[in-house]
């Protein structure tokens, strides 16, 4: 359709996993592009990967010319550029700027209650500790049995134990998916993307958390079904909206229907990213915070967060003064300020030339925190 479908191209090299987070965003967004890909794991080539790319994660892509591109949103910006059309940047930028948001949250705070459901529940613990065995640690020279056992308990103890889910935490970590459901429910009731006929960034984010494991996990996605079937409708339409009709465009404001999510977003994720960043600022290697009257401990800081933070304070400053103030109108929330107040809470000085995607990556966790 789309005069940017790759046809003649050959196909990309992404290197990733059938049931990742950033790896599904990705693979949503390519096929909406046209853009095709072939895809492997990276893990039996361990070393080069982390040396050439910066960090041993995925979804990463080995171009043709040899340069390797990581981190799934500067991905996606490079790939608007050099493929425009179908854009997923909506035109206005107020609604761009909530698409940002928007995507930022679906990247870093959903992910914990995504892990949770995956490595806490027998079920699905089992289902995917399996998949990920057979998919990426064939090479491995351990009985199965052994590696199922021990990526259970590497996920397990990396991504919910020491990720702050406890049996404090436990209710408010699930109430976040629902909350999640929740809100694009809402935006989802009066248009098929959540940002008109077509979809946007807020979509392809969204598809991180949304496609590989609250829509496929057998725990949370028997809860989308039964509780909110509209994103599960919303799943499959956006993974397939590259074959559907070029369709009419983005909404020309943030429809009032964002309200319940954008609140969503200022009390959780915004909060996250403000204390991550005082604590990065201390030097500390872990932090504390209340969400939504919920106490977290011993989250662990992130350099990579301090930065996410730069990106969406960068974007909200590069708006017009108009603009600037319609998005503090829709944010009215304690929380937010940690967007516009003139000094930074930290520097990350990571990717200051802005050389994303094709820069050194770093890890969510652990890269330039002291421990
Ligand atoms: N910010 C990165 C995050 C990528 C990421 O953390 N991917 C996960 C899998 S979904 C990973 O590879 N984690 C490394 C590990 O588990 O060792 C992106 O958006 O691409």
């Amino acid at each position: 359709m789309a005069e940017n479908r790759q046809a003649n191209r050959s196909p990309l090299k992404v290197y990733g996993i059938s049931v990742s987070y950033y790896t599904g965003k990705l693979e949503a967004y390519l096929r909406y592009k046209g853009i095709a890909y072939t895809m492997d794991s990276p893990y039996a080539h361990a070393r080069e990967v982390r040396e050439k790319a910066g960090a041993l994660q995925v979804p990463l892509i080995l171009r043709e010319d040899g340069r390797w591109m990581s981190d799934s949103t500067p991905i996606i910006l490079a790939f608007e550029n050099e493929f425009p059309a179908p854009t997923i940047l909506p035109h206005n930028p107020v609604v761009r700027f909530v698409a940002m948001l928007i995507e930022d949250y679906a990247d870093e705070w959903l992910w914990r209650a995504a892990m949770h459901y995956r490595w806490s529940y027998e079920h699905d613990r089992a289902l995917l500790s399996r998949i990920l065995v057979d998919e990426v640690g064939r090479h491995v020279k351990v009985p199965r049995f052994l590696k199922l056992m021990r990526i259970a308990r590497r996920q397990h103890r990396g991504f919910v134990l020491n990720d702050g889910v406890t049996a404090e935490t436990r209710a408010h970590v699930e109430a976040g998916y629902r909350a999640a459901l929740s809100g694009m429910t809402a935006m989802l009731a009066g248009r098929p993307y959540l940002f008109g006929g077509t979809p946007s960034i807020a979509d392809f984010g969204l598809m991180g958390p949304m496609l590989r494991h609250f829509g496929q996990d057998p725990t949370p996605a028997e809860i989308m079904r039964n509780e909110a079937p509209a994103v599960w409708e919303w799943v499959a339409r956006v993974w397939n909206a590259g074959a559907m009709a070029p369709a009419p465009a983005f909404v020309d404001s943030v429809p009032d229907e964002a309200a319940l999510l954008l609140r969503e977003i200022a009390e959780t994720h915004l909060e996250q990213l403000a204390r991550n960043a005082e604590a990065y600022a201390r030097g500390a290697s872990h932090f504390d915070m209340t969400v939504q009257g919920c106490r977290y401990t011993r989250l662990p800081v992130s350099r990579y967060r301090v930065h996410c933070l730069e990106q969406l304070r960068a974007a909200w400053a590069g708006l017009s003064a108009d603009d600037a103030s319609r998005v503090q109108l829709l944010l009215p929330y304690d929380q937010a300020g940690v967007l516009w107040q003139p000094e930074p809470p930290a520097r990350s000085d990571y990717d200051t030339a802005g050389e994303a995607p094709y820069n050194k990556a770093i890890n969510v966790y652990g890269d330039g925190v002291p421990h």
